[in-house]
């Protein structure tokens, strides 16, 4: 297993890359060019920039989180192939760097949506947080939230110049039943599988967060069973999963460890990210000691290691504590904490293998 890091970039992150290198046993960077939009082509010079700041440090670059799928393509609409092209240039480009994994999702319009960025635990930290009732079915309540309550924060998928389009969005989503968004996807990994292999990049799909439908838009990545279909559907090596817990593990019904030992295999980053459940189907997000959450935390390194599990792995969102201000479940302290409980998990699990 390799312990990464996420990283926004150069003047865009409250992190800085010297803070990171102090947190024990972090070997790579997960990056992206967030200026990028959904479709654009990433330049070798771009590309080069990043490789640049990270060599000062000494991390590798080899996992790249997302490079985000045009809408289009979702949709499936005949545009599409020209933004698959333009994905199989960004593809040819980062290997040129190296690049070995390649997180994107395939979740409508939206990509991970929580109802509260900054809900008080209780101890003074605060963390991100999902009240069912509040996802209703008009989604410019929420856009509203995020625009005027959330200190120029946002999620990602929800930056103010997407929410303009909100309108127009979910009325080409309108024909895009789950099947069809099925469809859409096995096409464009179809398309993306020998540029994979050329490239020996894993193409690796986060699951969608959280599992179910939201605002009437289908959601295809949810529990075991879509993820078998997933797989199975495209079965090559190269098509992989981000396998995130937090997001899996938003549905009480969802044993993310059993579903680690069936697909260890196509399994290329692991989000670990610890949640906990309410009764009426609230969440919110926890640390990542096992029993602040029901996300079975142990259980899911266990799975890891016992599957000898050699992919990259990042810890997902923290709390804000210590009164950071830093990116919604982005910050440096309680994801520097998560590494290392993540890393005392699978230090004494080796300690023990070696017995
Ligand atoms: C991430 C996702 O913050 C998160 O929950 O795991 O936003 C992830 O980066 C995207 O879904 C991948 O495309
Ligand atoms: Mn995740």
């Amino acid at each position: 297993m390799q312990m990464t890091f996420r990283w926004y970039g150069e003047g865009n992150d409250s992190v800085t890359l010297d803070q990171i290198r102090q947190i024990p046993g972090v070997e790579g960077i997960v990056w992206a060019l967030h200026n990028k939009q959904a479709g654009e082509i990433w330049e070798v010079d771009e590309i080069e920039e990043v490789k640049k700041q990270l060599d000062k440090y000494g991390f590798n670059m080899d996992v790249v989180e997302s490079v985000n799928v045009h809408d289009d393509i979702k949709i499936g609409l005949p545009s599409r192939d020209k933004y698959i092209e333009n994905y199989k240039i960004t593809l040819r480009n980062l290997a040129k760097f190296g690049v070995k994994v390649v997180c994107y999702n395939f979740m409508p319009v939206f990509d991970w949506t929580r109802t509260d960025l900054f809900h008080p635990v209780g101890d003074g930290s605060t963390a991100l947080y999902y009240e069912k009732d509040k996802i209703i079915d008009d989604p410019n309540e929420m856009a509203r939230y995020i625009l005027e309550e959330c200190e120029g924060y946002t999620m990602p998928g929800w930056e103010p110049e997407r929410m303009d389009k909100l309108t127009e969005l979910f009325e080409a989503y309108k024909p895009v039943t789950k099947e069809k968004l099925w469809e859409n996807l096995k096409y464009f990994l179809e398309q993306m599988m020998p540029v994979c292999h050329e490239c020996d990049i894993k193409l690796a799909i986060h699951p969608d967060d959280p599992p179910w439908d939201i605002f009437g838009l289908p959601r295809l990545l949810v529990d075991a069973e879509s993820i078998d279909r997933f797989v199975n559907m495209v079965d090559d090596p190269y098509n992989c999963l981000t396998l995130c817990s937090g997001s899996l593990g938003a549905n009480p019904e969802n044993c993310v460890a059993d579903i680690i030992r069936k697909h260890c295999g196509r399994i290329a980053f692991a989000h670990v990210r610890n949640v906990k459940h309410f009764p009426n189907g609230d969440f919110s997000e926890a640390s990542h000691r096992d029993c602040d959450g029901d996300t079975g935390i142990i259980e899911i390194m266990k799975a890891y290691h016992d599957c000898g599990f050699d992919g990259y792995m990042r810890p997902d969102h923290g709390r804000h504590i210590w009164g950071e201000k830093c990116r919604p479940g982005y910050g440096l302290y309680d994801r520097a904490l998560g590494i290392m409980y993540l890393l005392g998990c699978w230090d004494m699990l080796e300690s023990i293998e070696k017995k």
